[in-house]
């Protein structure tokens, strides 16, 4: 493991001891951030930033030096995966992603190209790696195989993803065959960030709550534990969004962190080997300073001491004041273990 000058993320995942608990904020690199519109302005566009590797490299750092968070994570987006197995998306300024030619057919996917798109993020990661040298923690994510399906063949952003889910009804066979591809393709891209310079890795399940707890473990969980089982030389976080349901059986995984989001209590985590990541409700950063404060201690209490990654239950929003993504950061890092 990389000697690193603030490794508490990775001394938690570990299940060695901290002071305190490390802090970073799921969508950190983003547009609350007044330097990350600078540079998209700069780029022309959210695409033209994934295929720079100098601006993904640039807002990587931002929340880092900005904010002061205990990890960054690379810039880049889940759906490159897809695009990389043969299913390509833009991306429209209202609507968010849009795929011209949705998932119908096997024969459109082919094996992860890791020279095509996917090489950006990879020389990102180098150059992050280089500019962060052994300051921080680099954190490296993929979408679950479930999420990227499910946007592969919705063919957009969804509520109710209904013709993904669809699929898995009425063409089983078709959707577990799709689902190995996304599969061996992601644990390819997974194990070529950690070769450029990740120090762990998340799953980022957000469509995860759409699915029938029957379901999530037919279409989902057998894919979460083939990556688990191999991605081993980094710490894997699984976050699974909206399913508690779930929680038993993530447990299993060989993964060394769970993501809750704020509907979970971390009581229906009790026993778990794995450290917990989260939670606190998104929302609580639009209220003044005290209540932030106030909040933000009140979900650190409600974690095991020693063995929790603080974030958000969720993404930041994009008008959340910078301050107030400050005043969340700072609460936590002056929050210290009895
Ligand atoms: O306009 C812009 O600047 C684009 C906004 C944006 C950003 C900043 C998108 C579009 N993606 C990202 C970066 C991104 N995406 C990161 C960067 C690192 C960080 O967290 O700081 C990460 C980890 C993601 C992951 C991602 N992309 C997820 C999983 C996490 C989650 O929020 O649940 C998902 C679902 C996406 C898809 C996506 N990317 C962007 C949009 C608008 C969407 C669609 C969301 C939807 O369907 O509602």
């Amino acid at each position: 493991m990389r000697q690193l000058q603030n490794d508490l993320l990775l001394r938690v995942l570990a299940g060695r001891s901290v002071s305190r608990p490390p802090v970073w904020m799921m969508r950190q690199a983003g547009r609350y951030l007044p330097e990350y519109l600078h540079v998209r302005k700069q780029a022309g566009s959210f695409r033209q930033m994934l295929a720079n590797p100098s601006y993904a490299a640039e807002v990587t750092l931002q929340p880092a030096d900005i904010l002061g968070v205990d990890a960054a994570i690379i810039f880049s987006d889940i759906l490159v995966l897809a695009e990389a197995i043969g299913v390509p998306f833009q991306m429209e300024e209202q609507k968010g992603p849009v795929f011209p030619t949705p998932l119908q057919d096997l024969a459109q996917l082919h094996e992860a190209n890791l020279d095509a798109n996917l090489k950006h993020t990879l020389l990102a990661i180098e150059e992050v790696r280089r500019s962060l040298g052994n300051r921080l923690p680099l954190i490296g994510f993929a979408g679950a195989p479930w999420t990227i399906f499910a946007y592969m063949t919705e063919g957009s952003g969804s509520k109710t993803f209904s013709k993904a889910k669809s699929l898995l009804y009425r063409s089983s066979q078709f959707s577990h065959q799709a689902l190995e591809k996304i599969t061996t393709a992601t644990i390819t891209y997974l194990n070529a960030q950690i070769d450029c310079g990740v120090d762990a890795i998340q799953l980022f399940d957000s469509w995860a709550g759409l699915l029938s707890p029957e379901a999530y473990t037919q279409y989902a969980l057998p894919y979460l534990a083939e990556i688990c089982r191999q991605v081993t030389r980094v710490p894997v976080i699984v976050f699974a969004k909206g399913a508690f349901f779930a929680l038993p059986e993530i447990a299993t995984l060989s993964c060394a962190g769970i993501g809750l989001d704020w509907n979970t209590s971390p009581a229906y985590c009790q026993g778990f080997k794995q450290a917990l990541q989260g939670n606190l409700d998104p929302c609580v950063l639009y209220a003044d300073p005290e209540k932030i404060q106030q909040e933000t201690l009140k979900m650190l209490k409600t974690f095991p001491a020693g063995r929790h990654i603080a974030n958000l239950g969720h993404g930041i929003y994009p008008d959340i004041p910078v301050e107030n993504a400050q005043t969340f950061i700072k609460t936590v890092q002056s929050f210290l273990y009895p």
